[in-house]
């Protein structure tokens, strides 16, 4: 299949986000090598959407690599997990110590740094995140590359070439060594997560609440839009709410089941959270929604024991765009919540594992190509970069004025909710996170005398130094440290 031409770029794996990959790099002239453990795959691109491009295929990992200018460009677009390591093993025999290799695919952070590890002085290793979707990787994603610096310095030209691009440059940094790429795409997962899932409760309360139609909530979500809301989830969520199942006549939305699948990047989220001690709880509820939503059976029979309050509409015509645009409040607080708590989380991953996160350009590199993309990722760069070490995004004057302004709607929404029995799990925990994160005080003084009554664990006092352990029978107290 080769020609005699070295090639710029390599690229191993024709799945659907390798395949649109591949003809962006072609497209951006970068003439390219592609290989696929399946041969007749590799065929059957080169012979369809490849045809008449710069871009030719092997069919032995050794032809490949020898196609390829050094030191060698590769990039690994598999099934996350096993085959990644089945694939850097294969390429290894071939490849000499300057070469890099990029793992495109959605691998756990940890995962990366094992392999970074195990490969060092083999090849150079890049785990690089990429979002967007198969459209991106076709038209322009966002790219989160980890790894090396020198690596990535001689990969820029191409990666820049192939990124989104917005009014604030192409959407690719280096993000830092390591895991660190990965890391920052797996927690843009997470914010994503939350963020579905907030649309997700908002449209069940414009339904359920507001008694609205899937359309007329459609027209809602366009609206908003317009607004400070505008971004790329907000904008197809109008666009599904509009579309009408040719079969039945009814909109489309309304005749798909209600279980929602997940592909495990929002579970890593949440247990790298937990590791770290840095909550995430919108991101967290986002998840386990997702995992009640699948147990449909067990709902369907929960629901024949266990009532509500019953699901009376609750707006008149009068009040009715009042309490949408309440709404509108509630979401805007409830998403800065979420991505306050996905920034915190970035900024603990960083400090743990010394990687000297940049918000401000990540907050810029997931401005444009990715699925999080959102008109507020300007104010969150403009935030982290006039004060990088801000503690929390929502300290940010411009984000504390927004919080204060917006608290009472969503306090009035997610009450709403509660007094009707519909479950806004994302919604409430964005608001619970802000009043716990806002409150000096906090009953966890109950928690440390509880684990002293029970463990001997100890506690501090308020109004003096000392560690001290009370025997709660007799109230005996002794300083004991
Ligand atoms: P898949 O995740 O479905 O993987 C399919 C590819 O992996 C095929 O090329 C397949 O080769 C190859 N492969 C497997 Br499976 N096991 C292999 C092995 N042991 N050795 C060599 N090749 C192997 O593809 P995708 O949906 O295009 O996603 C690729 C990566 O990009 C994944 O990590 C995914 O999580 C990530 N990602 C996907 C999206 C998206 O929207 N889909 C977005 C962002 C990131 P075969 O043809 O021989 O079976």
């Amino acid at each position: 299949m080769a020609n005699e031409a070295l090639r710029h770029t390599g690229l191993i794996g024709l799945a659907v986000m390798g395949e649109n990959l591949a003809l962006n790099i072609e497209r951006n002239g970068f003439p390219l090598a592609v290989y696929n453990r399946t041969t007749a795959r590799t065929e059957e691109f080169l012979a369809e959407r490849a045809a008449g491009r710069n871009i030719i295929g092997e069919s032995t990992i050794e032809a490949f690599v020898n196609a390829i200018e050094r030191p060698r460009r590769i990039i690994i677009m598999v099934k996350a997990g096993a085959p990644v390591d089945a694939v850097l093993a294969e390429l290894q025999p071939f490849l000499d110590r300057d070469d890099i290799v990029i793992d495109g695919g959605n691998s756990l952070f940890s995962d990366t740094a094992r392999r970074s590890a195990e490969y060092q002085g083999a090849f150079r290793f890049v785990g690089m995140g990429i979002s967007g979707g198969e459209e991106g990787a076709l038209n322009g994603p966002s790219l989160m590359p980890g790894g090396p610096k020198e690596a990535y310095d001689i990969l820029e030209p191409m990666l820049t070439a192939i990124a989104a691009k917005t009014e604030a440059g192409a959407c690719v940094t280096h993000i830092g060594p390591g895991g660190a790429g990965h890391y920052v795409k797996m927690v843009h997962n997470g914010i994503e997560y939350a963020d579905m899932q907030l649309i997700a409760e908002t449209y069940d309360l414009l339904g359920r609440a507001l008694g609205l139609t899937a359309p007329e909530i459609g027209e809602v979500f366009a609206g908003w839009n317009q607004g400070r809301l505008s971004s790329y989830l907000v904008e197809i969520t109008a666009e599904v709410l509009a579309t009408v199942d040719r079969e039945t006549g009814n909109p489309l939305v309304d005749m798909i089941l209600d279980t929602a699948e997940q592909k495990g990047t929002g579970r890593w989220t949440s247990q790298s959270a937990l590791d770290l001690g840095s909550p995430i709880p919108a991101i967290d509820a986002a998840v386990f929604a997702r995992s009640m939503s699948s147990r449909k059976a067990e709902r369907e029979v929960a629901a024949e024991h266990l009532f509500g309050p019953g699901g009376a509409i609750l707006a008149t015509s009068a009040n009715r765009q009042a309490t949408i645009d309440a709404l509108e409040n509630a979401l805007y607080f409830a998403k800065i919540s979420a991505y306050a708590q996905g920034m915190a989380l970035l900024q603990a991953a960083s400090a743990e594992y010394d990687w000297e996160l940049d918000l401000a350009e990540i907050a810029r590199i997931w401005k444009g190509g990715c699925i999080i993309r959102a008109a507020l990722l300007d104010p969150i760069r403009e935030a982290y970069g006039s004060d990088p070490g801000l503690a929390n995004l929502m300290l940010a004057p411009f984000f504390s004025e927004a919080m204060n302004a917006n608290a009472p709607a969503i306090r009035q929404a997610v009450a709403t909710a509660v007094q009707m029995g519909i479950p806004v799990p994302a919604l409430s925990a964005s608001l619970t996170y802000v009043d716990t994160w806002r409150s000096p005080r906090l009953p966890a003084n109950l928690l440390q005398a509880l684990r002293d009554n029970f463990g001997a664990h100890t506690y501090r006092r308020i109004d003096r130094e000392g560690v001290f352990h009370t025997h709660w029978a007799t109230g005996e107290t002794e300083l004991v440290g």
